[in-house]
């Protein structure tokens, strides 16, 4: 956001016309080839541009190649740049370094510096060997190499990659970005022509000028009325600007203040954000007249004054911490959700407490009538299939799938450490018609609330029945009861797939496997898919849970979902525990902010009070390895058969342009996203097919599939993207999908 490809993306398809020494009498020249990534489609000069008055024997600078390419790991390797000329004498050619980032030498061992000269003799090669030492600014190259003769010179952009990618203050020029809330929820919205994050959680107490108390015990840390149900906060994040704005419910001309912290939310189709539940009240303290808290729907419109309006109709039940998901035909499943609230104590043991409040059943808002349609009490697990101790676990991970390019969708639900399967049937009295079936893990432990890890539905094709969930992180497997809750206990580094074919009989499904896990053990994470379709898990503490957690992991870790496997990435700025959001940006950045650490944690050991410490109103910015890795293609404005909206079953065509943009590019949309307790709702990554590709003047124009099946990417606002054949995104545009 704060740097963009036009700002420091050299013009690849114009490189620097030849140097004035080629007007010279030029009796020898010089090619340049620069090696170490694979090369382009034709070896193509580097300086087209022939010198006026040349003639067609005078030698020509050339490479196979426009850039070069590298990785910056922990042993940066020497790299090979090849220097050649078609020229009859042999003569020398100067490399330096303009920036420093790398340096140079004659021979992969020989001295490296900021310049070195070699011979280049007629038909035979000369290596420059190149090392990477620095990387620069995302979004551009971090040196150039400049190469010159007395005969000729020219220069070669190098980026350099850092394979850990890095994070940043998320303010204006990397600076320090203070939301002034603690992002406990972040929403990703379209907000007419731009974007907002729209940001909740409980009510910090507050003084008579309304700035929030501070914590006369803890530097930093404010008083919170974390059970307060007649109080909120709420911001808007300006994308573009990055300034921020309250967004509280007011009363005026909209409902009261509810706190709808823990709540569940989920775009609905025509892109304002619908939320369901929130806080409810803990045993021994009464809030006269709002027993019903969490049993409210919201609805957020970010083009509104007000924002937020309270659906007039009140939920079947109390739900804290409910999942929303969008369905193929718009309307809103709400699942899960608990009448009860957990003591902050660590130690509900009671039967009667959270685990056994939890809300066995489900309801479907319809947004036409922005009412619930009437199902009565419809079960969503199976608990004859349950232990003695167990029983639906609440913020469970929900997808819809579609079961082919035919109607027909399929949904999983993921709770604890099992799966249980449905088949989606919209007008009948049970929409959700479960599979005879449970899938349960090979690993033992909750992953789902208050041990949550996080997960995600890893990038699907259009219309393909075909998914895979990944699991990371959650509770350690030796602990076997969800109810035992400490803040030692052990978090799990292991991580699963499960592979889905909702085109096949659900109660015949692989089960889950084991892949090679993360690096580091960790609870309240999240996992989430950044704009090539790989994904970042972030955030979360080695022990403990929600608000009793200790010992944070900073160190984020990358998972491609090509190999399966996870590698190492930066670590944040700082902790992001429990109440930690992240979203991906439309600039192919991850914005992560949040966290409430926890109550009685380590630093008052044996807090009772409602009290959060290591709480966190900054934010931070993950800017993946991809954006340092070349050039990005950019897309144009897009032509759909449907106008403003992608109908389903129908194409667009997209422009793109970038010296990798070739008969390679993809293209893919994701949902905007919206978070909290390591649960996007929203989270969908889905590669469009591509009808068609015609070379233009400016790059290529594609003609793309909308998918036919609802179910690939049900109604609402998408970002849509190319990646080009190095693996690096686009920006972002919005679009709007829908019937
Ligand atoms: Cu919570």
């Amino acid at each position: 956001m704060n740097s963009t490809q036009s700002d420091h993306t050299p013009d690849i398809c114009n490189p620097p016309r030849r140097s004035v020494l080629a007007a010279t009498a030029v009796t020898a020249g010089v090619l340049v080839a620069a090696a170490g990534t694979a090369p382009t489609a034709g070896a193509a000069p580097l300086s087209p541009h022939r010198a006026p008055g040349s003639g067609p024997d005078d030698p020509v600078l050339r490479a196979d190649r426009e850039l070069l390419r590298v990785k910056l790991t922990s042993a940066p390797k020497p790299v090979p740049l090849t220097l050649s000329t078609s020229s009859k004498e042999p003569f020398s050619v100067d490399v330096s370094s303009t920036t420093g980032r790398t340096t140079v030498g004659a021979g992969p061992r020989a001295r490296q510096g900021a310049k070195v000269t070699v011979k280049v003799a007629a038909g035979k090669d000369a290596v420059v060997w190149v090392v990477p030492k620095k990387t620069g600014d995302p979004f551009g190259p971090a040196d150039q190499l400049d190469v010159s003769s007395v005969h000729d010179g020219t220069t070669v952009p190098v980026w350099i990659e850092p394979t850990a990618g890095e994070w940043r203050h998320a303010g204006p020029d990397d600076k320090e970005l203070d939301l002034e809330i603690v992002a406990v929820h972040a929403a990703q919205l379209r907000k007419g022509a731009g974007q907002e994050i729209i940001m909740w959680s409980s009510p910090r107490q507050r003084n008579k000028d309304g700035s929030p108390k501070p914590d006369p015990g803890q530097k930093g840390q404010w008083l919170w009325n974390v059970y307060g149900l007649d109080d909120m906060e709420a911001r808007a994040l300006d994308v573009a600007t990055l300034r921020t704005t309250d967004r509280i419910m007011d009363g005026n001309g909209g409902p009261d203040r509810q706190n709808i912290f823990c709540g569940g939310s989920a775009h609905l189709p025509d892109g304002r954000l619908f939320v369901a539940g929130g806080h409810v009240i803990p045993p021994g303290l009464s809030h006269e007249g709002h027993s019903s808290n969490g049993g409210h729907m919201h609805i957020y419109d970010p083009t509104k004054s007000g924002g937020w309006t309270l659906v007039d109709q009140p939920m079947s039940q109390v739900r804290w911490y409910p999942t929303v998901t969008c369905l193929p035909d718009g309307r809103m499943l709400i699942s899960s959700g608990s009448r009860k609230v957990l003591e902050g104590n660590g130690n509900d043991g009671d039967a009667d407490g959270f685990w056994t409040s939890s809300g066995n059943s489900y309801e479907i808002f319809d947004p036409a009538t922005e009412q619930l349609v009437d199902l009565g009490t419809v079960r969503l697990i199976d608990t004859k299939k349950l232990g003695k101790r167990e029983s639906l676990a609440t913020y469970p991970y929900v997808y819809v799938l579609p079961k082919g390019p035919d109607d027909g969708a399929a949904l999983a639900l993921v709770e604890s450490n099992r799966t249980w399967l449905y088949d989606y049937a919209p007008d009948s009295d049970t929409p959700l018609q479960r599979a005879d079936r449970v899938y349960r893990m090979r690993t033992k432990g909750s992953r789902s609330y208050p041990t949550y890890g996080s997960m995600v539905l890893l990038p699907i094709e259009a219309d393909s029945p075909r998914a895979r969930i990944l699991a990371v992180g959650g509770q350690h497997e030796s602990q076997t009861d969800h109810r035992t809750l400490s803040a030692d206990q052990p978090s799990t580094a292991t991580a699963e797939i499960l592979d889905l074919d909702a085109s096949r009989d659900l109660a015949d499904q692989r089960a889950w496997r084991r892949i090679p896990g993360l690096r580091n053990g960790r609870v309240l994470c999240d996992a989430t898919l950044l704009a090539d379709g790989s994904v970042l898990v972030s955030g979360g503490s080695a022990n403990g849970w929600g608000d009793m957690n200790k010992n944070p992991v900073k160190q984020s870790e990358l998972f491609d979902p090509v190999t399966e496997k996870f590698t190492p990435a930066a670590s944040n700025l700082t902790d992001r525990r429990y109440h930690s959001t992240a979203l991906l940006q439309p600039d192919g950045t991850l914005f992560k902010a949040g966290s409430t650490g926890g109550f009685g944690n380590e630093r008052n050991p044996g807090d009772k009070g409602y009290k959060w410490t290591y709480t966190h109103t900054d934010a931070e910015r993950y800017y993946p390895p991809y954006l340092w890795r070349g050039p990005r293609p950019s897309i144009g404005e897009l032509t759909s058969t449907g106008g403003e909206v992608l109908r389903y079953g129908g194409e667009f065509t997209l422009p793109v342009s970038g010296a990798s943009a070739d008969g390679r590019t993809r293209v893919a949309v994701v949902r905007l996203g919206s978070t909290t307790h390591g649960n996007e709702m929203d989270q969908r990554y889905v590669w469009l097919d591509v009808r068609e590709r015609r070379e233009t003047d400016t790059g290529w124009e594609l003609t793309v599939a909308v998918p036919a099946n609802p179910a690939s990417a049900p109604p609402g606002d998408y970002y849509v993207l190319a990646v080009d054949s190095a693996g690096v995104p686009s920006e972002a545009k919005l679009v709007r999908l829908g019937a």
